[in-house]
């Protein structure tokens, strides 16, 4: 069984939070972090700690008690740069972490200038620094979260002449108002799909995929790379963070421009269908491959019913009419277009555990009015996975940046047969243009879906920054990062 007391709390369990501080560090005495990392390691929230949590939080709502159990919990994690510094030489076998995601970033697709053969992404400058790690602390209010950080802080002698660490940078993602809490900024619920760990989720939602731990634990059953790993790395996790600014006013503007015209929609029933079709799932998370022209809200809120679809042969027959190539559902995790007949494609190195969180303020009147973003906002995309090469990395660059993936999609059971004049496009709300050409999804209109639907120039998600770095085990953390 897996050992729930030595895996960081974030990557099986994810941290419970409202809100969520980001706190990226250069180690700048290596001695000094090693004896503060001693005391700071008891920080540490676990899985094991983490399902306790859980149990608390039940109890709590249980008694109708008023309010949220306060809590503040606590994970690290390194970058190679991080790795470096410490003296931890290991290859952990992963090309994209040993890179870094700033070198990494024009193959990504992310904005930004070239210089001779050198590269720089369009990121906000403290992104464009060496980043040797990551404190996070999430909670249930600021009070909380500032509170614990302040604790460790304080370990580490931040801003003090003993200092071991210094801030790069720290930025806050808090859940969104009211009653769209559990909603990302463009409006859709997030955090439906998720891939179920074998071992940790005893009960898996109808059509929630169960994997084997080593896809997104190093060196546990499943992990492809374990054996070139150095032992320490077991039980860690590859955690990949990206900055990602949401054009809100501008997408809403997008759907409402172009509302798919069906008869008996309305505009506004026409410009929901369209973003519904983008997404995969409309704004209430219900998925489209059910409820293709309704929206249905009991469905979208149903964790028994919400996940339990697949794209039928649908892909085989070339037929978009449910749910379009293209949607961001469909591009990021393909289901059974490759997973079913005929190609039996094994994609489980290709599921991600998804813990981002929200930052910035609602759209104001004046940005709705003015159609434009004025305040940033978006999207701390943290995913968790035992390969960020066969992960995140792969995800972005061959499939929502690859306009005809899945078809012609390469897999180890061979590739798709290109169908009759359907390129599916971009993934609308990820996919990267990397360089030029023109920005297009097929299959928006269920009833024309060889209509092809140019998106503006600019891109709805805007990366401004990100790392890739990895959470290490506890024991880990105790023989390799303390002394
Ligand atoms: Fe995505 N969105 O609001 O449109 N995502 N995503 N994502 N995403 C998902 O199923 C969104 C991003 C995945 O298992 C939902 O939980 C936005 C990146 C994967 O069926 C919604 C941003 C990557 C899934 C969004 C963003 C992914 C998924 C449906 C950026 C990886 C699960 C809710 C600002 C490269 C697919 C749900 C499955 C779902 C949105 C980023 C991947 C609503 C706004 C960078 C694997």
């Amino acid at each position: 069984p897996l050992d729930l007391n030595n895996i960081q709390g974030d990557i099986l369990g994810g941290l419970p939070k409202k809100t969520e501080t980001y706190f990226f560090f250069d180690v700048t005495n290596v001695d000094r972090f090693k004896a503060n990392m001693t005391q700071f390691i008891p920080h540490v929230k676990t899985s094991a700690g983490i399902v306790k949590d859980r149990e608390a939080i039940k109890e709590h709502k249980r008694q109708k008690r008023p309010g949220l159990v306060p809590m503040a919990a606590v994970n690290v994690s390194f970058s190679h740069l991080g790795l470096q510094k410490l003296g931890i030489t290991d290859d952990l076998s992963d090309s994209s972490f040993t890179t870094g995601q700033r070198k990494d970033a024009e193959v990504l697709g992310d904005p930004g200038t070239k210089n001779g053969d050198t590269f720089t992404p369009a990121w906000e400058a403290p992104f464009l620094k060496d980043i040797h790690g990551v404190i996070f602390v999430a909670g249930d209010c600021h009070a909380s979260v500032h509170k614990k950080l302040d604790e460790i802080k304080h370990i580490f002698g931040v801003g003090t002449s003993h200092a071991s660490i210094s801030e790069v940078t720290h930025v806050r993602g808090d859940v969104r108002p009211g009653q769209v809490s559990a909603h990302e900024h463009f409006g859709f619920l997030d955090g439906i799909s998720n891939p179920a760990v074998d071992q940790f989720d005893q009960n898996p939602f109808p059509g929630q995929d169960s994997i084997r731990p080593g896809f997104i634990l190093a060196k546990e059953n499943g992990d492809s790379r374990a054996a070139a790993r150095p032992d320490w790395a077991k039980d860690g996790s590859f955690l990949t963070f990206r900055y990602l600014f949401q054009m809100v006013p501008e997408f809403d503007d997008f759907l409402e421009s172009n509302p798919i015209v069906l008869p008996g929609l309305s505009r506004k029933e026409g410009s929901e269908l369209l973003g519904a079709r983008i997404v995969g799932r409309w704004k209430s998370g219900a998925p489209i491959e059910i409820t293709p022209l309704k929206d249905d809200p009991k469905l979208g809120a149903d964790a028994q019913r919400n996940n339990n679809f697949d794209f039928g042969d649908s892909l085989v027959r070339g037929d978009q009419t449910k749910c379009p190539f293209a949607a961001h559902i469909r591009k990021t995790y393909p289901r059974n277009d490759l997973e079913g007949p005929p190609l039996n494609a094994d994609i489980d190195n290709r599921r991600i555990i998804r813990r981002g969180i929200q930052f910035g303020p609602e759209v104001t009147h004046q940005e709705h009015h003015d159609k434009k973003t004025h305040h940033g906002r978006g999207l701390l995309f943290v995913c968790y996975s035992s390969s960020i090469d066969d992960g995140f990395h792969f995800i972005q660059q061959s499939w929502a940046n690859a306009p005809n993936f899945p078809v012609n999609a390469v897999t180890s059971a061979g590739p798709i047969p290109p169908l009759d004049g359907v390129i599916p496009g971009f993934d609308a709300i990820i996919g990267q243009k990397v360089g030029g050409g023109i920005r297009q999804i097929s299959g928006t209109n269920p009833n024309d879906p060889t209509t092809n639907i140019t998106l503006p120039d600019q891109d709805f998600v805007i990366p401004r920054g990100g790392e890739y770095f990895f959470s290490p085990s506890i024991s880990a953390l105790k023989t390799k990062f303390a002394a």
